[in-house]
């Protein structure tokens, strides 16, 4: 429609080839689309603004390939990537379709299946390296449970960082500059799963012998099943330094993962997202881990990639027209967003403790009915969401 929402590489925008190539199959029906040529995939994402393609191993490569058939596959897409000029970003690792990981896979209660997935796993990291990924995705969708006794949470914990010091090892000495993003899921799925927010990972990650190689990727209706507020678990990965990738998408509350069209769900929650992304100058992919519906064909499957891109950008004009508004910035001022912004005690403890005005003659009842202005601040939000501003 309008030119200033097309998308371009600039927009730093990428897909992963299981999103726009997910056939269509759920637990209650088969797929309602043929699958898709990684190849093609490519070559439309391109056509289409995008700047950067993701994939799992299996996506590219078909679970059991031999090694002729396997860079006959990386061949080929590499071939698509040089013409299109799509780079790889980020790179991930299938540790769950394939029933040998029905109980997991770097925490699953079988030894030799943990070896495997490790295996499997490092393989996969020297593709990353070799196609130019910085980022190397971690979802442990079956690390979980279904019963209390199946796992042994402790232990688990203890094998999960196992695994990830010996990634972090091997990415050392190999002198691979990539770095590992760790995302949540509370369930699905398991019944439930490690490691299920934003929290769990941050405080994960500390206990790892190289923390600095290691943050999150966060996913929208990931943190939403879990009913948080995705905007603040993002602002406190990037307060930690820890935002290394995000999975954009859109959700509608506690239910399962519905992996929507970004900007579809929660609206207002993208708006905070897109606003809070562009104010902090965060500069990753926007990476969109959506399924476009099965009721759709492949017109729908490319309309439903275009609008990903499109509400991003719509927001990021929302947002900024937000900031702008000398209306907000007295708004801002008003709900005193200024004072938040200033140290609590710098003049240091000495002179906290000698302030009577800070407690002794302190008139907390004065303090109490001083109103926040935060509901004219929203509903200005509000207006500039919806255009009417
Ligand atoms: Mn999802």
């Amino acid at each position: 429609m309008t030119e200033r929402f097309t998308p371009t590489p600039a927009d730093k925008f990428s897909f992963g080839l299981w999103t726009v190539g997910w056939q269509g199959r759920d637990p209650f029906g088969d797929a309602t689309r043929r699958a898709l040529d990684p190849v093609e995939s490519v070559q439309r994402l391109a056509e289409l603004g995008a700047y950067g393609v993701t994939f799992h191993d299996d996506d590219l490569i078909p679970f059991g390939s031999s090694d002729s058939e396997r860079e006959t596959h990386v061949k080929r897409f590499r071939q698509a990537l040089d013409s299109t000029g799509l780079v790889v970003p980020m790179v991930t690792t299938n540790l769950f379709t394939h029933p040998v990981f029905k109980d997991g896979a770097f925490t699953a209660n079988d030894r030799d299946v943990r070896r495997f997935a490790l295996r499997k796993t490092l393989r996969n990291i020297d593709l990353a390296a070799e196609l130019g990924a910085k980022t190397f995705v971690a979802w442990g969708g079956r690390e979980g449970a279904e019963s209390g006794a199946a796992k042994d949470v402790r232990q688990a914990l203890e094998r999960m960082k196992e695994a990830f010091d010996l990634f972090g090892a091997y990415v050392t000495e190999q002198g691979y500059d990539l770095r590992f993003a760790i995302e949540p899921k509370p369930n699905e799925p398991r019944g439930d799963i490690l490691l299920p927010t934003v929290g769990h990972a941050l405080a994960f990650i500390e206990r790892l012998e190289r923390p600095e190689l290691y943050g999150v990727n966060p996913e929208v209706g990931h943190e939403q099943m879990a009913g948080l507020n995705f905007p603040h678990s993002i602002a406190q990965a990037l307060w930690s330094g820890k935002l290394f990738h995000i999975d954009l998408n859109g959700q509608n509350g506690i239910k399962y993962d519905q992996d929507l069209r970004f900007g579809a769900g929660d609206l207002r929650a993208a708006f905070w997202l897109v606003d809070l992304l562009e104010s902090a100058g965060w500069d990753g992919s926007r990476h969109f881990d959506f399924k476009p519906p099965r009721t759709e064909d492949f017109n729908g499957v490319w309309a439903s990639a275009a609008g990903c891109m499109r509400n991003y950008l719509i927001l990021k004009e929302r947002a900024a027209a937000f900031r702008a508004d000398p209306a907000v910035q007295e708004a801002l001022r008003a709900s005193r967003l200024d004072e938040l912004a200033q140290p609590t005690a710098a003049d240091g403890l000495a002179a906290l403790l000698a302030d009577r005005t800070a407690y002794e003659e302190f008139d907390a009842e004065a303090a109490a009915a001083r109103g926040m202005a935060f509901e004219q601040l929203d509903q200005l939000a509000m207006d500039h969401l919806l255009g009417v501003r």
